[in-house]
């Protein structure tokens, strides 16, 4: 039995379909698209931040480090606040389904783990994307305290004003 709690599942845009159900999976207190049985749970738009919160397309093919297994890709066309971007996720392709944590940004730049030679290229789309949730997000204050652990994915507490939010960010109140 797989327990899943306090998540959030929106936006799959793959077409392999979330692969969550059956016997083996119980699922409470979560923002499921397309809904799914369970105590707690929604079926609503939880207004991620940024859906997508930047986007383009590169201006340059990426240069990949081999050594420190990263990749950089340039949109001479930005101007993003540096290190503004680090934690977010970038969709390298826009056709395409994969996402990647961005270590780190320039103005004109951002940098991820792996290999994006084979993913992108000059003239590709792109999508950045921030889930953190809105003060307006039907998954803040939704959650549950049971099992929760005390910091979200980035260290701040858990819960916050007032009560435990579905999903990897806690909305922090001003
Ligand atoms: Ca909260």
């Amino acid at each position: 039995m797989t327990d899943i709690t306090n998540c959030i599942f929106w936006g799959d845009t793959s077409g392999f379909n979330l692969e969550i159900g059956g016997w083996f999976t119980n699922v409470t207190y979560s923002d499921v698209s397309g809904g799914f049985g369970g105590t707690g749970n929604i079926d609503a738009d939880p207004l991620f931040v940024g859906n997508p919160l930047s986007t383009g397309a590169w201006t340059s093919d990426p240069l990949y480090e081999p050594v420190l297994s990263q990749s950089t890709l340039t949109d001479d066309s930005q101007s993003w606040a540096p290190s503004s971007l680090a934690g977010l996720y970038l969709q390298p392709d826009s056709s395409g389904y994969l996402q990647f944590p961005i270590l780190r940004n320039t103005a004109t730049t951002v940098t991820v783990w792996g290999d994006m030679r084979a993913l992108t290229g000059t003239g590709s789309s792109y999508n950045i994307y921030d889930y953190h949730i809105g003060a307006n997000s039907p998954a803040k204050d939704t959650g549950t305290a049971t099992g929760a652990p005390k910091t979200d994915l980035e260290g701040n507490p858990r819960p916050s004003c007032p009560g435990y939010d579905m999903g990897a960010y806690e909305y922090q109140c001003p």
